[in-house]
């Protein structure tokens, strides 16, 4: 898992290249582009050369001249001026796939990390496709055919605006806005072919047959427990670290790969800007295209 690739000029380079570019990540799952310097315009030019960008649903998140970068920011960082808080503070400290909670998750996200700590740099990987075929088979056979419903409501933020509102309010508004959405627990990727499991500790909030039937209590956590994601040590033979330096651009596959932020316990700072893209192709077979 994992490609770098030094000296690509994700701006000037054609078409083709970039559509090469998306075949390495879906074979290689992440790749890293070293020592890209790009503005943020042209980190969000990179994401329309890839496909259609989604903007993050809550503004709260959004760099703020350009919305379609969501800013993850450790170091209470203040916006020129006006003291607002930039971006978002701890993002992402739990296993999931981004958008797995909306009807319409994205295949490619791309991190740009903008201040790297000193120390605990780095993000987690889980290949959900290897985790497959690691899987028992009678516990194949148990979510052929089978969904996962997937929720923000467990690491849903509250937003300023949310300071002294009833908390029962909030959570009304969460299943209002996003309510929990149901997609196939193990689905073939549509470039690979490849079978992944997609679930997470972070999103998955049930599983259930074609019926909308619950299945047995406890499969979700033995399907979570065999692919790493319960290791709370991080030394599961599944999980990988993927470090980065300052500069570094990562592209990875949104479809097959569960990832974690590993924030740092000590009070460095760390920013990254993400930008996430709907490839050309369906989500998963039946979805819909975008
Ligand atoms: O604050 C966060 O960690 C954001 C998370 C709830 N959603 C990221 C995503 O795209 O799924
Ligand atoms: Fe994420």
């Amino acid at each position: 898992m994992g490609l770098t690739i030094e000296g690509f000029d994700v701006l000037g380079a054609p078409a083709d290249r970039l559509r090469e570019l998306k075949e390495q990540v879906y074979r290689h799952k992440i790749v890293v582009l070293r020592d890209q310097r790009l503005t943020p315009a042209g980190f969000v030019a990179l994401g329309r050369r890839l496909g259609e960008v989604e903007t993050y649903y809550q503004p709260m998140y959004h760099h703020p001249e350009h919305p379609e970068i969501f800013v993850s920011s450790h170091r209470g960082a203040r916006r020129e001026g006006d003291g607002a808080q930039l971006g978002v503070p701890r993002t992402g400290t739990f296993w999931h796939h981004d958008y797995a909670f909306m009807p319409r998750p994205f295949g490619l996200t791309l991190v740009w990390p903008q201040v790297v700590p000193e120390r605990d740099r780095g993000t987690y990987f889980i290949d959900m496709g290897a985790a497959y075929r690691k899987l028992p088979d009678a516990l194949k056979a148990e979510i052929a055919g089978t969904f996962g419903l997937n929720s923000v409501r467990r690491y849903f933020k509250i937003r300023p605006s949310d300071v002294y509102r009833p908390v029962c309010e909030v959570l009304a508004e969460i299943e209002e806005v996003t309510p929990a959405c149901a997609h196939p627990t193990v689905f073939a990727h549509p470039v690979t072919g490849e079978r992944v499991l997609y679930v997470s500790e972070a999103v998955t909030c049930g599983l259930q047959d074609a019926g909308g039937n619950p299945l047995r209590d406890g499969l979700l956590r033995e399907l979570l427990d065999a692919c790493g994601q319960s290791d709370g040590t991080f030394t599961h033979e599944n999980i990988h670290l993927q470090t980065f330096d300052r500069g570094d651009l990562l592209i990875w596959d949104n479809r097959s790969l569960v990832h974690r932020a590993r924030h740092t316990a000590t009070p460095e700072p760390a920013v990254s800007f993400r930008v996430t893209v709907h490839d050309e192709y369906e989500f998963y077979p039946g979805i819909g295209r975008p």
